[in-house]
């Protein structure tokens, strides 16, 4: 068996019971597909992830990529080369494609569960595989010209890859001071050095399209100055795409990683070597940042879906392990020396840290399904866009901020549960932690996607994607679903949906008198991540419990066996996260009631 251990029957419950996706199906962009079609990919896909897909991930850890300075290239090791090979050769590229394209005609709810296996079984493959996505942005955006190149990149199957980070521009990528210098022929010329681009180079795809931010000379300054410009590895025909001469710019190093190895982490150099690095504007359009940002968008939801991914395999892999290993006798039998010995799963605290994975595993998963949710119905045209784009919008930093918090932390819980076991290269859970920290830190750090959620998201929206989904949770409180058995943690959604509310309401006042005392901002600094995690939680909690209902439904109508036990499970993860988390959303809101700007005033020294 490999490393990879899904958990398609949670997608499908998600998918199906819950959020009713197969209504959606069978009309308009979605004619071709129907439940049996879209259980039968999750099926096909699932054989090649915890199979092929799942095999070159240790693997490609161990060996990872080699960086050649003479030829500036990139060289993987030929096990991920045989995944990423089957992974093309299955098609799966199409995945995210709308039907004009040659996508498989499947809502974004299927493409993100889809993409949940990928990103498990060996997440870098899904980053290799992202080049036909990428000829979206040019669909989208380009000219008539560029919309050709999409169609070459997609038939070619080129690699992609979005650059943005420079040695002093991360988190602000305003600061970027590479530059972009028309040309007579309308192409442009890009100098200077990017840091830290994702599959920079490889030796997979016959040419790599970079989009890259420059500033052309005389653009102003921060992000509204920057342009976002296509700039091919290898120079080629626009009509039939074939490859003419190298372009100018090179990868001059590839970084040493804690994780995450296979997938190249590049410095791209433009226009410092031999060569010009011949750039094209996207569109002919000076708009640069909000371009990027459809990309950046795309890949914060990867993100997010990645580390959820994991997490789930970390806390399976857990679980396995902990129904065999044999460990000290039952609590009740501690003082009996001879009693028998159990397997840990009998052990109080083994059972807590498992539900707790569980929880966070199973309900984030729904929290990323139903982020889809409001995607399909951007992808379909159904229902107010204008509210789905919103609450897509608002709910992108949870995705991606807590499902990478809480993966990094709850990985740390699945590795406890194997003891010393845990530590060792031989059961893959080091190599999740080390794979998934990446998760937290690119697209966004947490402090980046925590103010991006309260001043973009919540602020500048007037908090209407967040009444939406606050009357959401308010009409589920209210109603009376689960005949009653959920009554006490109804009661605990409701207060912690009253905590959350008051820590909001906290911050948006702290934020007003800023206009009086402008350092009250710092107040407002110092809590965005605890606003973000307290959401994440609430929506964990209350989608936990919608799921339970669905689950109590089914119970009730007389589910055996196997199906029994997922159900049962359900209400169990429901019941424990309502009375063990939600009620720690009343601390978070005490602290942010009680907000002080004191370690604002401690002097770095002291520090
Ligand atoms: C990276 C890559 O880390 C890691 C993994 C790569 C894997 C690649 C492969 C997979 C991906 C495949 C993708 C395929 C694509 C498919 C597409 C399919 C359709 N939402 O607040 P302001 C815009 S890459 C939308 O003043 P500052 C907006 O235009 C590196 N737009 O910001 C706005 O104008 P306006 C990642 C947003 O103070 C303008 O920006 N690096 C949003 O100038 C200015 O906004 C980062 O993520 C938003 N949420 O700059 C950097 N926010 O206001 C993190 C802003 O008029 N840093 N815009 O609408 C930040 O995000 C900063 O907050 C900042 C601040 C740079 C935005
Ligand atoms: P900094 O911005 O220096 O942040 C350092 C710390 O300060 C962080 O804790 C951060 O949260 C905090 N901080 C910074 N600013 C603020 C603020 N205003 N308020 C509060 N806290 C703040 N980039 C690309 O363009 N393309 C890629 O493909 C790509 N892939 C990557 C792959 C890997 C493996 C890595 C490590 C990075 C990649 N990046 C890529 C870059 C990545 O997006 C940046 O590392 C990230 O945006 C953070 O920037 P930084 O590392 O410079 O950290």
């Amino acid at each position: 068996m490999g490393h990879y251990k899904s958990n398609v029957r949670d997608l499908e419950f998600t998918l199906f019971e819950v959020l009713k996706v197969q209504e959606r199906l069978g009309k308009g962009v979605l004619a071709d597909s129907d439940e049996e079609s879209v259980r039968g990919a999750l099926a096909e896909l699932n054989k090649l992830a915890t199979g092929p897909l799942a095999e070159s991930f240790a693997d490609a850890d161990r060996n990872p990529p080699v960086y050649d300075p003479k030829t500036f290239s990139a060289t993987l090791p030929e096990s991920f080369k045989k995944s990423y090979k089957a992974l093309w050769d299955g098609e799966w590229w199409r995945l995210g494609l709308t039907p004009e394209l040659g996508g498989l005609g499947m809502p974004p709810t299927v493409q993100w569960a889809a993409a949940e296996l990928i990103l498990g079984a060996n997440p870098a493959l899904f980053m290799y595989l992202a080049g036909p996505n990428f000829a979206m942005i040019l669909d989208r955006n380009g000219t008539e010209e560029q919309q050709r190149w999409a169609r070459i990149m997609i038939e070619r199957g080129w690699g992609a890859t979005m650059v943005l980070t420079e040695p002093d521009a991360g988190s602000d990528v305003g600061a970027g001071r590479t530059k972009a210098v028309q040309q007579e022929d309308g192409s442009w010329h890009i100098e200077g050095v990017k840091r830290f681009i994702t599959s920079g180079d490889q030796d997979m795809t016959e040419n790599i399209m970079h989009l890259v931010l420059a500033r052309p000379e005389g653009a102003g300054p921060g992000t509204k100055g920057l342009s976002l410009f296509l700039v091919p590895k290898y120079h080629f025909d626009s009509e039939t795409g074939a490859l003419g001469e190298r372009n100018g710019a090179y990868v001059t190093n590839v970084e040493h990683k804690m994780g995450l190895k296979v997938s190249t982490t590049c410095e791209l150099s433009f226009g410092v070597h031999d060569l010009p690095a011949k750039g094209w504007l996207l569109g002919e359009v000076h708009d640069g940042i909000a371009q990027m940002f459809q990309v950046i968008e795309y890949a914060r939801m990867m993100v997010g879906t990645k580390a959820i991914a994991t997490l789930s395999t970390g806390y399976l892999n857990a679980l396995e392990y902990a129904k065999e290993r044999v460990q000290g006798p039952d609590l009740t039998q501690m003082l009996d020396k001879s009693a028998p010995r159990v397997t840990i799963t009998r052990h109080p605290e083994v059972r807590r840290s498992l539900m707790l994975q569980k929880a966070y595993a199973e309900g984030l998963r729904a929290v990323y399904l139903y982020t889809a949710s409001f995607q399909d119905q951007l992808w379909t045209g159904e229902g107010d866009r204008e509210l789905a784009e919103r609450v897509n919008d608002l709910l992108l930093p949870i995705v991606k901020g807590v499902g990478s918090e809480r993966a990094t932390e709850q990985l740390v819980q699945s590795l406890q549960i194997l003891g010393g076991s845990g530590f060792l290269q031989d059961y893959p859970i080091e190599q999740y932690i080390r794979d998934a920290k990446i998760d937290s830190l690119y697209e966004g750090t947490t402090a980046i996607q925590s103010m991006d959620f309260f001043f973009r998201k919540i602020v500048r929206d007037k908090g209407q994607a967040l009444a939406y989904v606050a009357g959401e949770i308010t009409k589920f409180i209210e109603s009376e679903g689960g005949n009653g058995r959920f009554k006490q943690e109804r009661e605990l959604l409701k207060q912690g949906l009253e905590d959350v509310q008051a820590i909001l309401g906290s911050l948006i006042g702290t934020l007003t008198s800023a206009q009086e005392d402008v350092r009250n901002l710092y107040k407002v600094g110092q809590h965005t991540v605890r606003l973000l995690m307290a959401t994440g939680d609430l929506l964990v909690g209350w989608l936990l419990q919608r799921q339970g209902e669905v689950a109590l439904a089914a119970l009730d109508a007389g589910a055996t066996g196997k199906d029994k036990a997922f159900y049962e499970g359900k209400v169990a993860v429901a019941s424990f996260f309502a009375k063990n988390v939600l009620p720690e959303l009343a601390g978070a809101r005490k602290i942010v009631e009680a907000a002080d700007n004191d370690i604002m005033d401690v002097p770095e020294a002291s520090f």
